[in-house]
């Protein structure tokens, strides 16, 4: 078996079996998947990178362990991002989409060592969205602290049916189950009723799929044979950590992290969990809240987990950190005596957060200007009890409906960046410099 880097359980080649892997009812073995890898490492080897169209499927799986194998770093595509997004993406990263076609094999020796495997896009407040570079080294290391802290092992079924073209549902629901040797299924989607049909042992949802469950009283019973639920990518309500604990038997595990960190705090599978803490920080990883008067400030961390920068953007990059070398995540967090953190809020309101999908309001903004009708335009995020945040548009615009400009965003970027809600106003309010005022925007 060729070694993976990352990926030690599929490259000892231990104990396969005949459905170490489920991905959308599609079923293989590892050594069907290092042979698909195999197929896509002997096409990709040399670029600079590639991108794969990131469908929840056995494709996409064969094509990020395929550059992992060849030492070419991946740029997962959102499957429903329209012209718009992915024009930015391909010309942004220089990658070209490379198709993959899972009956292929190939045999392909020899991996180097390390460097950049995943370039993932993620928005900011303001732009279009930056290509995070994430190496082997940081999701090692990150996936091995989350093993520690959850107990997570080759016993282990882990189930979910998150994205794979983010953190969450590629680095820890693929290559974490590729990492530690557990099965696999993924349920194409994230519904209550495949969750309560997989019959898994580990669990990963955020929290509008654990709001969903919750509200499926049968399906959130069926979880109570798993032995670990985990939530996170956004702040699980307390009703919804109540109610899982309720139906289900089981406290919730939170873990907090991002793109650029990878997962750095969460609660452990041996230790306490309550509604609103996200636990400590991970083995390796240190955090602090920076000074303010209130022990209330911005989350900062440093340790091995951390990415490579923005790609071909280093003031970016070097904004991000502050003077003294700690990654500035942007998230307001108070930490207990104990080191258990909380997270409380966000610094910038322009940054949302929709069904775990992390969303800049001035991108959304810029589609919306793209539209011939729209004069102006502002986004911002509501509180929303299924989604966390729903997209709000307040625009300047004539002659056109609320739902053309949802349809309009659906279409150029992707469908969860549309507004749910869209407002038409006279005018946006403004101070007396004329810059537009989001608080002074009318209650949704
Ligand atoms: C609706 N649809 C439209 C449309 N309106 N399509 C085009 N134009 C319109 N105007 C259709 C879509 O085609 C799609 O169809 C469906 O509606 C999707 O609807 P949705 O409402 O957007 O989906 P929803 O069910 O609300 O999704 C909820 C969700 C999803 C939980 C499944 O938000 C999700 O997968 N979230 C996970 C995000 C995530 O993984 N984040 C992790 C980031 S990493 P069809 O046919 O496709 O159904 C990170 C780090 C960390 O944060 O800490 O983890
Ligand atoms: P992304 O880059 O998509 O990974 O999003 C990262 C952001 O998700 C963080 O900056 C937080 O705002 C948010 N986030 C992730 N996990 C949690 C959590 N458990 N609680 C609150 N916010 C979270």
């Amino acid at each position: 078996m060729p070694e993976v880097p990352v990926l030690t359980a599929l490259s000892r080649g231990t104990e396969d079996r005949a459905d170490a892997l489920t991905v959308a009812g599609r079923t293989c073995s590892y050594e069907e998947l290092l042979g698909a890898a195999g197929a896509v490492a002997r096409r990709v080897s040399g670029l600079a990178a590639f991108a794969v169209e990131a469908t929840a499927s056995l494709e996409t799986v064969a094509g990020v362990v395929g550059g992992l194998l060849a030492g070419v770093p991946v740029v997962p595509l959102p499957p429903d991002a329209g012209p718009a997004e992915r024009e930015h993406v391909l010309k942004d990263s220089g990658a070209e989409v490379v198709p993959v076609d899972f009956a292929e094999r190939a045999d392909f020796a020899g991996a180097p060592a390390g460097g950049a495997a995943l370039v993932l896009y993620t928005s900011g407040t303001t732009g279009a969205p930056k290509g995070v570079v994430i190496t082997r080294e940081a999701m090692a290391a990150d996936l091995d602290a989350l093993a520690d802290a959850w107990q997570w092992t080759a016993e282990d079924t882990l189930v979910h049916g998150l994205p794979l073209f983010h953190v969450h549902g590629l680095v820890l629901g693929v290559l974490g189950a590729l990492r530690t040797g557990s099965r696999l299924v993924h349920t194409g989607r994230p519904t209550p009723e495949a969750y309560a049909a997989a019959g898994g042992t580990l669990y990963f949802g955020v929290p509008t799929v654990w709001h969903r469950v919750v509200r499926d009283e049968a399906a959130a019973r069926a979880l109570s044979g798993a032995r670990l639920l985990v939530s996170g990518s956004a702040p699980l309500p307390a009703p919804v950590f109540e109610g899982l604990r309720d139906l289900s038997g089981h406290q919730p595990v939170e873990r907090y992290g991002m793109t650029e960190t990878l997962i750095t705090v969460s609660a452990r599978a041996d230790g306490p969990r309550a509604p609103g803490a996200v636990g400590t920080a991970l083995h390796g990883v240190t955090t602090r809240v920076a000074e303010s008067a209130d022990g209330i400030g911005e989350l900062q961390v440093q340790g091995p987990t951390l990415f490579d920068g923005y790609l071909g953007r280093p003031e970016a990059t070097a904004a991000s950190y502050t003077d003294d070398g700690w990654f500035r995540t942007g998230d307001i967090a108070a930490m207990d005596a104990d080191g258990t953190h909380r997270i409380v809020g966000r610094a910038s309101t322009d940054l949302i957060k929709s069904g775990g999908y992390r969303i800049g309001a001035g991108e959304v903004e810029n589609a919306l200007l793209a539209h011939p009708a729209v004069r102006e335009a502002a986004v911002v995020g509501a509180a929303d009890p299924d989604l966390g945040q729903r997209i709000v548009a307040y625009v300047v615009a004539d002659g056109v409906s609320g739902q053309d400009l949802t349809d309009f965003v659906a279409a150029r970027l992707s469908v969860h960046k549309r507004p749910r809600t869209v407002r038409f106003l006279a005018e946006l309010p403004r101070n007396a410099m004329g810059k537009p005022q989001k608080r002074l925007l009318p209650p949704v």
